[in-house]
């Protein structure tokens, strides 16, 4: 049905396009550049929030965060120049996250474009590789069009982030227009002869082995998905900073492959026959830095699902690449059935292995993080979210935290600092009544810590963890590793964390024994605001595995 064409400048037709295609959040810092779309969002603020960040690095993280956790576009808008600039890194994470981001970016007018004028940007060549469409809306009568295929184009396939640079004379102008409807989204399903090629080979197999990750998943697919591997009698494993896909609690669960992974779970990976990799790319990270499968074909027979056909035949070769979204896949799968008995002792000892190398190990000093990660892990709501950053210190949470449900982890997959803040206010404002926690490093804090300034302006009680080691720990336990006692720009002075979250109206505490975290929690979650817990860990307790002494033992003996 078409829509009645209306009136309007730039800024509304902008502000009625995002309402028609559902967005209920936008992120930001304002700009000169665009203000007819805030004056369009003035109309629509009942139906629309737009929320103010402190650094359009945080807020990128913000609107990614949310499309992580919501499945849907997350709204990102930006001014020319420099905003364009500082939102570079939530745009960047989106891409190498597959999460489904639209961006706004204020554009110098056409009157003055080429001339390098006050914030001029070529967008096209400047973010067209962290993108999957860079676009430009020259004429206001054709945003609605640019806009739905903006959509479109962030959530088909393998998800990602697009960008839409608006000139501001086009802003500015007015155009009869009709607003387009709702967005589809459209993802490929696989055709019937690969699942019976899927079930030929996996009911071959002696020792198959499940691997989920990626974007593009739902709470449904992932519960069934869980139910079909269940019933199979299939080992299953997560990607990197994925762990939420699969209930860890599952008896088929047998942990993360990423950093840090365990290595009985990586040598299993190793001598797996069959692999089944569902919506993960196959990245550095997911694959032991390209250890785990031979490049360029792996030993394992790989079956390859995955949304994006250029990610199949990308780096591995697959016996069997399937071209499907993660769900579409999912759905296909109830019609395979499989002799799952075979598998049974196998996936038992896998999830033995899981749960040893689960159990908290101790680390120097008297704050036993990983008893905290376990505590968290026994006392939060099972749909509580946990949002972390980079750094050493999310290595106990990949590690020790039981993920139990469906997107309550918002980790980024790049390995990019000062995550954590952003992702949980984005969070807290997407699922007000779910617990948010951002668990930071003192170094990755400190790199979007003034949104906290956007918790405490939005009533946003999300509690942050800050593991205080007073170092850039994950870069001094390389440069022990490569440089042993060449010490340079790893180490921080901190400031105070706990009065650094009351000068925003925030509630902080300090943790520096054990037995101190569950009741510093308890006052954490009852002040009902912005909390920060610093946790003062040894510096010594550089991995969940060894000390930074072993570590400059271990290479001074190595002769580095
Ligand atoms: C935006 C960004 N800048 C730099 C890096 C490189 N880097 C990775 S981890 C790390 C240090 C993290 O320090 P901290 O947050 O204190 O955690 P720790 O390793 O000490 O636990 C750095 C600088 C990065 N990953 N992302
Ligand atoms: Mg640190």
């Amino acid at each position: 049905m078409r829509a009645e064409a209306k009136v309007r400048h730039g800024g509304k037709i902008l502000a009625d396009a995002l309402v028609g295609h559902g967005v209920k959040l936008a992120f930001g810092v304002p700009g000169e550049s665009y203000l007819p779309v805030l004056d369009g969002f003035y109309d629509l603020r009942e139906r629309l929030k737009f929320v103010v960040c402190r650094q359009e690095g945080g807020a990128s993280y913000m609107a990614e965060a949310y499309g992580k956790l919501a499945g849907e576009p997350g709204v990102l808008l930006v001014t020319r120049g420099p905003g364009a600039t500082n939102g570079a890194v939530g745009v960047h994470t989106a891409f190498q996250d597959s999460t489904p981001m639209v961006v706004f970016v204020g554009q110098v007018g056409n009157d003055f474009v080429e001339r390098e004028a006050f914030q001029e940007i070529d967008y096209r060549r400047m973010y067209g590789p962290i993108t999957k469409w860079v676009g430009q809306i020259d004429r206001a009568e054709r945003i609605p069009e640019y806009v739905s295929h903006a959509f479109h184009t962030a959530m088909a396939g393998r998800p990602g982030p697009v960008l839409l640079a608006l000139p501001e004379d086009m802003l500015f102008s007015k155009a009869a227009v009709a607003d387009a409807p709702h967005y589809k989204v459209v993802r490929p399903a696989p055709a019937p002869g690969d699942m019976r090629e899927l079930e030929r080979l996996l009911a071959g197999a002696a020792r198959p082995f499940v691997l989920i990750g990626g974007g593009g998943w739902s709470r449904a697919a992932c519960d069934a998905l869980r139910r079909w591997v269940e019933a199979s009698g299939l080992p299953a494993g997560t990607s990197f900073r994925c762990q939420d896909l699969f209930d860890n609690r599952s008896p088929s669960y047998a942990g993360d492959v990423g950093i840090g992974i365990n290595p009985k779970l990586a040598q299993r990976l190793k001598d797996a026959d069959v692999l089944l990799v569902i919506g993960a790319r196959l990245g550095e990270m997911t694959t032991g830095a390209y250890s785990l499968l031979e490049v360029p074909v792996p030993r394992q027979t790989l079956i390859h699902v995955h949304a994006g056909a250029e990610e199949l035949g990308r780096v591995y070769y697959a016996a069997l690449p399937i071209n499907s979204g993660p769900a579409q896949f999912v759905e296909a799968l109830a019609g395979v059935t499989l002799p799952g008995a075979k598998w049974r002792e196998a996936t038992r000892a896998a999830r033995a292995e899981y749960e040893a190398w689960t159990q908290p190990q101790p680390i120097p000093g008297k704050l036993q993080y990983a008893e905290v990660v376990k505590w968290l892990g026994a006392t939060l709501p099972e749909d509580a979210i946990l949002a972390s950053g980079a750094g050493n210190f999310a290595g106990w949470v990949h590690r020790y935290f039981r993920y139990k449900g469906f997107r309550t982890q918002l980790g980024p997959t790049n390995g990019s600092m000062g995550y954590g803040l952003p992702a949980a206010v984005a969070a807290k404002l997407a699922a007000p009544q779910r617990t948010v926690l951002a668990v930071c490093g003192d170094g990755d804090f400190l790199m979007n810590a003034q949104e906290l300034a956007t918790a405490a302006q939005y009533g946003c009680a999300v509690i942050v963890l800050v593991v205080n080691n007073a170092m850039y720990g994950t870069i001094r336990m390389h440069q022990e590793r490569e440089y042993p006692e060449r010490i340079l720009g790893t180490a921080l002075t901190n400031p105070d964390f706990a009065a650094y979250a009351r000068a925003f109206g925030g509630h902080g505490e300090v943790v520096e024994t054990t037995a101190e975290f569950a009741p510093a929690f308890e006052r954490a979650r009852a002040a009902g605001k912005p909390a920060i817990i610093e946790l003062r860990i040894d510096p010594e307790a550089i991995t969940t595995g060894t000390t930074l002494s072993n570590i400059r033992a271990q290479a001074l003996a190595g002769g580095k």
